[in-house]
């Protein structure tokens, strides 16, 4: 754990095409998850996961904001918009090659008045378009919504890639390294089951637990005889007083978190599942090193 680390978490939208994907290639390079077909039933697939020095970007694709084509698409930007408000920045992609307003960009801005989380519009392919032709349409969508950055870049070629990092990193708030650095190349499916535990945790103890709360994998075993995965999995709080929301009385929030989350992870395993929760606090525990975690362990 180094000083002043930044990590957070980042949502990737935008129609079909307008190059998410060759973005996070170029970021992510080789390291870039490629998850299984099974993974494709979460809700919210993480991309990939930027580690350097300073700071952990963990990118993640929020699929059911486009327009919904039927009733079951309506609730499915419901959740998209709940999980918008849930990341640290948003980064709007748009194709700088075709005219303002596209597709689906006009329903996507109108979803995004909803949203409470600083916007980035990314303009993408700048590399096919005449400097000239930007203004007009960087101005068109400023009227429309407050951006908090407009980053033109080209997403194939790299030009101002590095800008809008560093951007990204400057809106990041102070925090741990979620994830190993190689993490994403091993174990892709790690990510996904905390992040799980983590949507229940939020879900079930609805605001009374902050967003704060970080759940963190120690051990996924899947070398039982029984062929049941074996998972173990901390939540860390920032506050006592989380604790008693958090394992509930008797045991029950913590064992209907874990219910839900099991079911989910063997979703998306294809197998069963024991799944073991503890939890840790740590106050302003985003601060200190994990070694200094205070444990006063829950086994459920
Ligand atoms: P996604 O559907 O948003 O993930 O879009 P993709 O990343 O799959 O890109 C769609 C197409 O646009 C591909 O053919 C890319 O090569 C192309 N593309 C992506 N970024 C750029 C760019 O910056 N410039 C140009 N010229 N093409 C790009
Ligand atoms: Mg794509
Ligand atoms: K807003």
């Amino acid at each position: 754990m180094h000083n002043n680390f930044k990590s957070g978490f980042v949502a990737i939208i935008g129609r079909p095409n307008v190059g998410k994907s060759t973005f996070m290639n170029h970021v992510i390079g080789q390291k870039i998850a490629i998850m299984s077909d099974k993974a494709q039933t979460t809700r919210n697939k993480i991309q990939g996961v930027f580690t350097d020095q300073n700071k952990q970007i963990v990118f993640i694709d929020t699929p059911g904001i486009h327009k919904p084509k039927h009733k079951l698409g309506d609730f499915m930007v419901k959740i998209a918009e709940n999980t918008l408000n849930e990341v640290d920045t948003i980064l709007f992609m748009i194709n700088a090659d075709e005219g303002y307003g596209r597709g689906g960009d006009q329903y996507i801005m109108d979803r995004l008045q909803s949203i409470h989380k600083p916007v980035f519009l990314v303009i993408n392919k700048i590399d096919l378009v005449h400097p000239d032709q930007l203004l007009p349409l960087i101005t068109q969508y400023k009227d429309k919504y407050p951006f908090e950055e407009i980053v033109p870049i080209s997403a194939l070629e790299g030009n101002n890639v590095n800008r809008l990092m560093e951007l990204i990193t400057e809106h990041l708030p102070e925090g741990p390294q979620y994830y190993p650095e190689d993490q994403v190349t091993d174990h892709p499916e790690r990510f996904i089951i905390s992040e799980l535990i983590r949507e229940k945790a939020l879900q079930l103890t609805r605001e009374e637990v902050p967003h704060s709360v970080a759940v963190v994998i120690d051990k996924i075993d899947n070398q039982n005889e029984d062929e049941k995965v074996l998972i173990q999995a901390t939540i860390i709080i920032e506050r006592k007083s989380q604790k008693g929301i958090i394992i509930g009385k008797q045991g029950k929030m913590l064992k209907e978190i874990g219910k839900r989350a099991r079911m989910d992870i063997e979703r998306l395993l294809g197998s069963k599942v024991y799944l073991e929760l503890w939890v840790k606090v740590q106050e302003n525990w985003r601060n200190k090193p994990p070694h200094q975690l205070q444990e006063f362990g829950f086994n459920q």
